[in-house]
């Protein structure tokens, strides 16, 4: 049987890969055989272009360099992990994907969505995830929460206002498509948090597993 993809999404900070693993864990505990990952990244390769993303650079990395290097981490991710281990019949769990990039480079930098929509309708025209757990929490608190781990990476470094167009468009995207999405109260303490989780992964395996 194919597996099954779920997705974690949010802006910086509202807990995602503190609940990938809680999410992971609550798969594994009901037998299901897990690939846990993240974009960018998840390959050698794709790990290497994510280091480019997020790095500082004296040379200008503009907003079109930026959706096509997510999209080739995200097509050599998709080629030699994910669509494996869906093939094998595992669940992949995966920290963000393409709804990110509609976020932060579409809403929060500015590219025309059609064109990332060509992009993703090119590189996986057939793979959505199954479900999006969107983590959703004002920025500033996100923000405060991320400060404490250190230095901020070269995207963590825009303003309040970008972070609010990254949430707005998350939340629209959430609203445009019910079935897929669950938005998920990131303010509330991780215990409410994860308890919310549980309950629609439960519901999630009673439907798919
Ligand atoms: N990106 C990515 C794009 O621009 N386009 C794309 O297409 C893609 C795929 C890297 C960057 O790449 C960009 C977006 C990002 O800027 P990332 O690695 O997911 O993406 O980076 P971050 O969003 O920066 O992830 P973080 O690791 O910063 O944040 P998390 O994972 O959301 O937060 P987490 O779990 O580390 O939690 C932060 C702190 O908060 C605490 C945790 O214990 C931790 O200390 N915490 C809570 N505290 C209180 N109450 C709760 N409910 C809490 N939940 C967590």
């Amino acid at each position: 049987m194919a597996g099954r993809f779920i997705t974690i999404e949010g802006s910086e900070g509202v807990g995602k890969s503190t609940n990938l693993a809680f999410v992971c864990d609550f798969l594994q505990r009901r037998g299901i055989e897990v690939e846990r990952t993240r974009e960018p990244g998840g390959t050698p390769i794709a790990e290497a272009i994510r280091e480019v993303v997020l790095a500082d650079h004296a040379e200008a990395l503009g907003p079109d360099t930026e959706v096509l290097l997510m999209f080739a981490a995200r097509a050599v991710h998709l080629a030699n992990r994910v669509r494996p281990a869906l093939a094998a019949g595992r669940w992949v769990v995966c920290d963000r994907f393409t709804d990110a990039t509609f976020a932060y480079q579409g809403a929060g930098r500015g590219v025309d969505p059609e064109w990332i929509q060509g992009l993703a309708d090119h590189v996986h025209p057939d793979l959505w995830p199954d479900c999006t757990l969107l983590l959703d929490a004002p920025p500033a608190i996100g923000r405060d929460r991320a400060a404490k781990r250190g230095e901020p990476d070269r995207i963590e470094q825009e303003d309040n206002t970008f972070f609010e167009r990254v949430r707005g468009a998350y939340l629209a995207r959430a609203d445009r498509e019910p079935r897929r999405f669950r938005v998920i109260d990131a303010t509330a303490p991780l215990e409410e948090v994860q308890q919310e989780i549980g309950g629609v992964l439960a519901a999630l395996v009673e439907r798919l597993g």
